[in-house]
């Protein structure tokens, strides 16, 4: 599984005052941390206080990729701010997300095409987030279709179930299971999954078990990437483990390297 760094995002607090000050301090930080612990995409979002979301965007852009060559997956329902962050992009972005709402579909696919990116597709549309399981794949698959009409590889596509806080939606857990599961059905290829790991455990007790359980759970049930506290050594040391457990690594390199690291 793929790991996306959750940490550039301006919820966070250290990071919405950087983009304040203009100060790239902290973002370098996070994005060399995360990189080290072995993220392979930093995620990039300029968080909900942020006046004009556009230059904020190009700005974590440039500075991120100043501190770190992994790609970035561009986090933002502002779709002109994904596009600044498109421009100044050195290597093919992965742009998160687009809802299957028709008239967002064609813009994403489109600037998808024309910058050469991936996409997460949103499992849902203008009704909100479907509880069933039948409800999210008939979303994915109009996600498919669109992502295939605009000439775009299936493999570059990845569905969202979406995850809701366990502690409001948990009747929601075995549907999203239940979702990524069907996902991998339909179509050859079938699409990759990604899920925002960490929606999990928002306003409980026990937070990084509860995410580091769902996570090998999610696994077990073909979820590719996840955007993740790539810091926390415990999931890392759990996904680690899923993937032996999974048969996901010939020779056991990960675990190996993961419990090297360690020194256990
Ligand atoms: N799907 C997709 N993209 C997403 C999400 C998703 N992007 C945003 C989010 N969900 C994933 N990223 C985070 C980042 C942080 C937290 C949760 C998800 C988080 N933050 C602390 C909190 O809310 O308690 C903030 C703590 C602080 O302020 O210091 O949990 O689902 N495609």
């Amino acid at each position: 599984m793929i790991i996306i760094g959750e940490r550039i995002n301006g919820m966070f607090r250290d990071i919405a005052k950087a983009i304040r000050e203009k100060d790239p301090t902290a973002v370098q930080e996070w994005a060399r941390k995360q990189e080290a612990m072995g993220s392979g995409y930093l995620d990039i979002n300029v968080g909900p206080a942020v006046s004009d979301r556009v230059s904020a965007m190009r700005w974590l852009c440039e500075v991120a990729q100043e501190a770190s060559k992994l790609p970035l997956c561009l986090d933002s329902t502002d779709y002109d701010a994904i596009e600044a962050g498109l421009e100044v992009c050195k290597q093919p972005a992965m742009i998160n997300s687009v809802p299957a709402v028709q008239e967002k579909m064609d813009r994403v696919f489109q600037m998808a095409s024309k910058y050469n990116a991936e996409v997460i597709g949103l499992a849902m549309n203008e009704e909100g987030i479907p509880k069933d399981a039948e409800s999210r794949v008939a979303l994915a698959m109009e996600l498919v279709a669109n992502c295939d009409a605009h000439g775009i590889p299936i493999s570059n596509l990845y569905i969202d179930p979406l995850v809701l806080p366990c502690n409001v939606g948990q009747d929601h857990g075995p549907e999203v299971m239940e979702t990524l599961r069907q996902i991998k059905l339909l179509s050859d290829p079938p699409p990759k999954t990604v899920v925002g790991l960490s929606n999990i455990s928002q306003g409980t007790k026990d937070r990084d078990l509860i995410n580091r359980i769902f996570a090998v759970m999610a696994m077990a049930n073909g979820l590719d990437a996840a955007i993740a506290d790539g810091c926390d050594e415990e999931l890392i040391a759990a996904v680690a483990t899923a993937r032996i457990i999974l048969n996901m690594d010939i020779y056991c390199d990960s675990y190996v390297d993961v419990f090297k690291n360690q020194n256990l």
